[in-house]
This record gives structure tokens, sequence and C-alpha cells, in this order.
């Protein structure tokens, strides 16, 4: 197993334990409400995209199951923290650092799991997440 491959596979591990820890949650509900505050509407509104929230270190939320298709739409909601998202398969570039209320945008075409991280934090802080697309 290669270093590279060994981080995947703890990656795989660490992500669900994350997603269910309650600080994550509430950090997530916080996350929310500071995307109603800044675009006046919840995110569900997004009518042409699966939105995920970029927060205190957090991917809101860490794992989203969607459609082969679907764009997801990458929000960063923080007061000052930049982020970015890069897919782990390296099937995209990394994108650029986004600042707070900046977003990016991926079409997931291909069934299966992408697993990404933001690249200035997932190692200092854990910050990654996971798509799953479905056929
Ligand atoms: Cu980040």
């Amino acid at each position: 197993m290669t270093p590279h491959r060994l981080l995947s596979a703890l990656l795989l591990v660490a992500a669900p334990a994350f997603a269910a820890d309650d600080d994550a949650a509430a950090i997530c509900t916080e996350a929310e409400e500071r995307y109603a505050e800044m675009f006046g509407q919840p995110s569900s509104a997004v009518g042409e995209a699966e939105v995920v929230l970029m927060y205190k270190y957090n991917f809101c939320p860490a794992e989203l199951t969607v459609q082969a298709g679907t764009t997801v739409r990458w929000v960063n909601v923080d007061k000052r923290t930049s982020h970015s998202v890069l897919l782990k398969d390296g099937s995209e570039p990394e994108s650029d650092r986004l600042f707070p209320e900046e977003f990016v945008e991926m079409t997931f075409l291909t069934p299966g799991q992408q697993n990404y991280l933001c690249g200035p934090h997932w190692e200092t802080q854990n910050m990654i997440g996971m798509i799953t697309v479905e056929p």
C-alpha cells in the first residue's frame, strides 16, 4: 500500500465518524443560518444545484448523495476563512480559494464515491467530505 493509498483509506474511515459528531451538527446548523443571512433564502431554495456549505472547517453536509448529472455548489459562509475543493481522484483541478460568499460548482456524471477535501485545511482541521453519485 503506497502512502497515498493508506491516507485515502484512513480518510474513508474518519469521515463517517466526523459527520456523526454533535459539534459538526451544531456547526452545520449555524452554517445554514449564515447562508440565509447572506443570501436571503435557505440553501434548499437553490433549484439548479445541491448546496454544500463550507463553515468553521466543516463541509455541511459532510456526506451527500446525488443522482448522476447533478451539480454540486460549494458555498463559503465563513466570516474570514477561505477554503477550496479538491477531488481526491484528481479528475478536476483544485478550485480557486473561495472567500466568504463565493462558491464553486462541479457536475458529477460518473456513479461512485468521490472523496474530496479542502486544500488548506484537510490536514490540520480534518476538513474533508464525500459525494456519493448514484446512477
Ligand atoms: Cu478549508
